[in-house]
Formats: C-alpha cells, structure tokens, sequence
C-alpha cells in the first residue's frame, strides 16, 4: 500500500495542473488544496491492484486511479459544505470551504468531478494505446453510475432525509451501499476492466468490492465512536452529533466488529480462484479495511 500511495501521489500532483496565470487559478487551487491533502488514496490503490490481478499494466490503469480519487476527494469536499454534514475538520486540515469559501468549494467539487471523466477519457489512450476503446468506454459508464443518482447520490440523499429519524437495517444498508460501497465498486471493476478482466472475473471482483465497501462504512462508523478527531484527521463522533443511525447504534460495537470481519471473510472468498500471489495484494487489503484505525 505505502508503494503503491506514493505512486498515486505523484500521479495526483501531475493531474491537476498548477495553472498559476491562469484566471481561474483559484480554482485549480482549491483542486489541489483538497486532493493533495493525503488521504489514504484506497480507491486508486484498489484500480491498481485490481488491474495488477489480470496481468494488466499499472499505466493502463494509472489515470482511472487517479479519477477514483478526484471523485472522491468532490465528494468530501461537498459532504463537508454547511449545507451538508457542515465539518471544519478533514484529512487533518481544514475542509475546503473553511479556506476557499462555500462558493469556490462547490466550483472546486463540480471542476473535479467532471475532470475525472475528461481525465480517464483523454489519459488512458495516450499512456496505455493497448487498452481497447470499448473498455474505456466501459469504465466510464462504470465510474458515472456509481457516483450519480443510483450511487454516491442517491446514497447522499436517503443519508440527509433520514437524519432524526427511525432507521432500519435495509435504510442502513441502502446507504452504505451507495454513498461508500459504489465508489468502491467502480474503482475494482474498473481496475479489472482495464486489466484484461473475463465478464465474469469482473462480476467477482464486484462482489469483491461490494462486501469491502459495505466494511469499509461499518468501521467507518465504528471508528466514529471509538477513535479521536486527531485519529481520524475530522471529527469525530460526528455521526452521534447528526443523530444518525449507525452499526454500532443498531447493532453494538462488538457485534459490528463481528459482522464487518463476516463482510471482509466473504470477499475474500470472491478471490478463491485466482493466483493467490497475484491475488495477495487485494487479499491484503481487504484486512486492511476490515482492521483499519483511521
Ligand atoms: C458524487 C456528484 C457527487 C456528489 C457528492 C456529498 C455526496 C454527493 C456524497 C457523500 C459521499 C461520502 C462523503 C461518503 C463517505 C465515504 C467515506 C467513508 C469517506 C471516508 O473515506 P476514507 O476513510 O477517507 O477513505 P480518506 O481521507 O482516507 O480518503
């Protein structure tokens, strides 16, 4: 993780130019403020490596890497907005509009997240000419589902209209599913589409990708109860705060634990067929994200 993270790093700083005459500077700045801010970059990582199971080459995979995280990074900066979750606090630095103000920082969020699409369009052919333009195509289709109204969106929108209220176990999951798993999903199946991937690989590293997305939000939201601001790099115990229903408030904390090692255990399964040594950095990082601390 820590090798492949510095790759993205410098792959992410030469994304987004600096554009310092530009008259739009200070929103390319703003761009920058936000997705040079660290971040655990486990989007792009997974792209990589889901690209890396079917033999493919990291620059094959490189600029759709880098777009998991523009959409990403957009999709912090607006959560951050007051008008949304309203936080000060993210990647350990103040949030985006706290510095550029709420006007620029929904400019910044809509810059990048249309970046993002020009970005793997315009920059995969040109790095990586191999890759066949239907696949491309495919990614794309993949990446704009997973954000919009049947993704992140959607996942936003039953998150807000169901603070305060009466939460159940399917609401959770439609939530989780959307807001956290569906980016997740994208940047596997787009890595192994880029890489080569059968039809039917790829639907197993959706599979994959689903049951460590829907993880990744329960130790997100236990995380939230039991790590510190300065852990976390926001803050925390936001989701008590916003009277949100979480894991641990439907399900207690140990039994949460439990069913986040049940989801991570499942998706490993998915890999059972591969290479185990071409398979072992996704293997990994699915205990990464069911053991994470921050
Ligand atoms: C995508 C068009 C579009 C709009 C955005 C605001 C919004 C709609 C959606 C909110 C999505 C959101 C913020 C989900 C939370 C996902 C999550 C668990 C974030 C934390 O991810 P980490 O831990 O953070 O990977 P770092 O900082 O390490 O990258």
């Amino acid at each position: 993780m820590k090798d492949k993270a510095v790759d993205v790093e410098r792959a992410l700083d030469a994304s987004v130019p600096r554009s310092l005459d530009d008259p739009a500077a200070l929103v390319f700045d703003s761009m920058r403020y936000s997705l040079l801010a660290g971040g655990k970059r486990v989007r792009p990582i997974l792209t990589l490596a889901s690209c890396e199971l079917f033999g493919g080459p990291p620059e094959a995979a490189m600029p759709t890497a880098c777009a998991m995280e523009m959409l990403h990074t957009m999709s912090l900066i607006h959560d951050d907005l007051p008008c949304m979750d309203d936080d000060d606090l993210r990647r350990g630095s103040p949030t985006n509009h706290k510095v550029y103000g709420d006007d620029i920082a929904i400019l910044a969020g809509d810059a990048l997240l249309t970046y993002a699409f020009e970005y793997i369009a315009r920059e995969t052919p040109r790095v990586a000419p191999q890759v066949p333009a239907d696949r491309i195509l495919r990614v794309v289709v993949e990446t704009a589902r997973s954000v919009g109204a049947d993704g992140l969106v959607g996942g936003q929108v039953v998150d807000i209209k169901s603070e305060g209220q009466p939460v159940g176990i399917e609401t959770l999951e439609y939530i989780h599913e959307h807001k956290t798993a569906a980016l997740l999903e994208s940047a596997c199946v787009c890595g192994a589409l880029l890489g080569g991937a059968s039809d039917a690989d790829v639907e197993k590293l959706r599979k994959y990708a689903l049951n460590i997305g829907l993880a990744f939000q329960v130790v997100d939201d236990i995380l939230d109860v039991t790590a510190t601001s300065e852990e976390l790099g926001k803050t925390a115990a936001k989701d008590l705060q916003s009277d949100k229903t979480t894991y641990p408030k439907l399900f207690g904390l140990e039994r949460s634990q439990e069913i986040a090692a049940e989801l991570i255990c499942e998706a490993k399964l998915q890999l059972a067929g591969f290479d185990p040594s071409r398979a072992a950095p996704l293997l990994g990082l699915a205990d990464y994200i069911g053991y994470r601390k921050n």
